[in-house]
């Protein structure tokens, strides 16, 4: 790393002053809506996101999303500039959408959609018949009454998405856990028997023939008995002809339960059925290096799979999780990219940097403006002696400083709102040797001293 300060006097040149003050405007408005230091990514655009960095490999990559948060600022500039498909957490299931019998209500599902295709981003369906979050009237039904309010249900909430919806979680999670093999106990099992779920998708193709039609489930990631009753049934439809065309894998992971040895081997299994599949619940719980390991293997492992068209993770940011204690998620609850990020754009190769193995960037920092209060400091990222596609570099300031403003960038924070991680803003792409620039303000407080500039990531 190359460090030098060096003052160039009380007043920036006109340009820069005017995109200085630009840039603290729109700062301060983005503080003002948020009530947060991290709303200044707000401003930012990246160069290299999870979804351009699996786009460069033909995947989408998406998140989970809860309508109730669409309100909140950093959640949503976080979710547009990141990802590139969308899965509704709780608002497409059953008891949301049909809490009483042919009562349809989709308007926080209808929201996400909205959102999402205002975004260009694709949209999963989750889910049409599951066991859980099913409202009350539904077990009450006698068999005859149940089958054609199954049948009903799919065609309805297919009918109002048809040709928004890339896939179709049809049924979910119908399997025991355990070695048994078995279907779980459900409305739908005890009453109209295992053939409710080939019943299910013949409906869902019905309803909307260009939809992608899964079977999703947990614990199958790896090969095991519950995997291998999904297996034999992926493979006794394929061969009768009952359409289903890909399989979810949840992959919620943790300590108990981590990413298995064999998940590739499973996927490729599941695929070689004629089937894509997708994993679909992405959660890891953990931190730092281990964590940041696991969600690159299950990158590879999705890489390695032709079949594996695109991976979700089950959620935005930490503090959302469903299991927030565990820290599963690839952003913290302040939106700062944690390691696991970082490795999952890395897994994917970046966006053309030759698949980050040679990629390397190295920065200088300079001081180009000072007056009472305040400076203003510029970065200087260059490219190694290959081209990369996207740079990480961390900026800290000493309490009680503050960044006011950047400009060139892409920044996240962490929870102190001292340590600016700064990303691309467009300017990723870097030939081999060549330089581009960040800038930010720091209103000193009565602390003058240079900020620590980190080592520079590339990828
Ligand atoms: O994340 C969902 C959480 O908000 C709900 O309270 C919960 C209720 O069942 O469902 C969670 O999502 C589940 C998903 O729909 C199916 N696979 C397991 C997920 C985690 O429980």
């Amino acid at each position: 790393m190359i460090f030098t300060s060096v003052d160039r006097g009380p007043a920036p040149p006109p340009r820069r002053r005017f995109l200085a003050r630009r840039a603290l405007v729109l700062a301060t408005a983005g503080l003002l809506a948020a009530g947060g230091v991290g709303a200044l990514s707000d401003t930012a655009h990246a160069a290299t996101t999870l979804g351009s960095a699996a786009a460069a490999q033909g995947r989408y990559f998406g998140t989970a999303v809860a309508a109730n948060h669409l309100g909140e600022s950093a959640y949503v500039s976080t979710l547009d500039r990141e990802f590139s498909s969308v899965t509704p957490e709780n608002e497409m299931k059953w008891d949301a959408v049909e809490p009483s019998r042919n009562s349809f209500s989709f308007g926080s599902a209808d929201q996400i959609v909205s959102h999402a295709q205002s975004k260009g981003m694709k949209v999963r369906g989750h889910t049409l018949v599951w066991h859980s979050q099913l409202p009350g009237w539904v077990a009450g039904l006698g068999t005859a009454d149940l089958r054609t309010a199954m049948n009903n249900h799919i065609t309805q909430v297919m009918q109002h998405y048809k040709g928004k919806i890339h896939s179709w979680d049809v049924v979910n999670e119908a399997f025991q856990d355990g070695n048994s093999g078995a279907r779980r106990s459900s409305p739908f099992q005890d009453k109209l028997g295992s053939g409710f779920i080939e019943e299910a998708f013949r409906t869902a193709r019905a309803a909307d023939p260009a939809a992608k039609l899964c079977y999703n489930d947990y614990n199958t990631d790896g090969v095991n008995a519950k995997s291998t009753a999904v297996y034999n049934m992926v493979k006794d439809f394929k061969s009768r002809g009952v359409p289903i065309d890909c399989v979810g894998f949840q992959s919620h992971f943790n300590s108990a339960s981590p990413v298995p040895a064999d998940y590739r081997a499973n996927l490729q299994r599941f695929a070689d059925l004629g089937v894509d599949v997708q994993i679909t619940e992405l959660d890891i719980e953990g931190s730092g290096a281990s964590q940041a390991t696991s969600y690159g293997n299950v990158v590879k492992a999705c890489l390695g799979v032709s079949r594996c068209t695109g991976i979700t993770v089950w959620g935005v940011t930490d503090k959302y999780s469903w299991r927030s204690s565990g820290t599963p998620l690839l952003f913290d609850g302040n939106y700062a990219a944690k390691p696991a990020y970082d490795a999952v754009i890395s897994a994917f190769g970046g966006t053309g940097g030759g698949g980050g193995g040679n990629a390397t960037c190295s920065v200088s920092y300079s001081r180009t403006a000072s007056w009472n209060g305040g400076f203003n400091g510029q970065v200087t990222v260059t490219a190694g002696s290959t081209a990369i596609s996207g740079w990480t570099v961390a900026v800290t300031v000493t309490p009680p400083q503050k960044v006011s403003a950047t400009w060139n960038g892409s920044p996240t924070w962490d929870s102190s709102g001292n340590v600016m991680t700064m990303r691309p803003n467009g300017n990723g792409n870097l030939a081999a040797g060549a330089s581009t620039s960040f800038g930010f303000t720091v209103m000193t407080n009565g602390n003058t001293s240079a900020p620590a500039i980190g080592n520079c990531t590339a990828s």
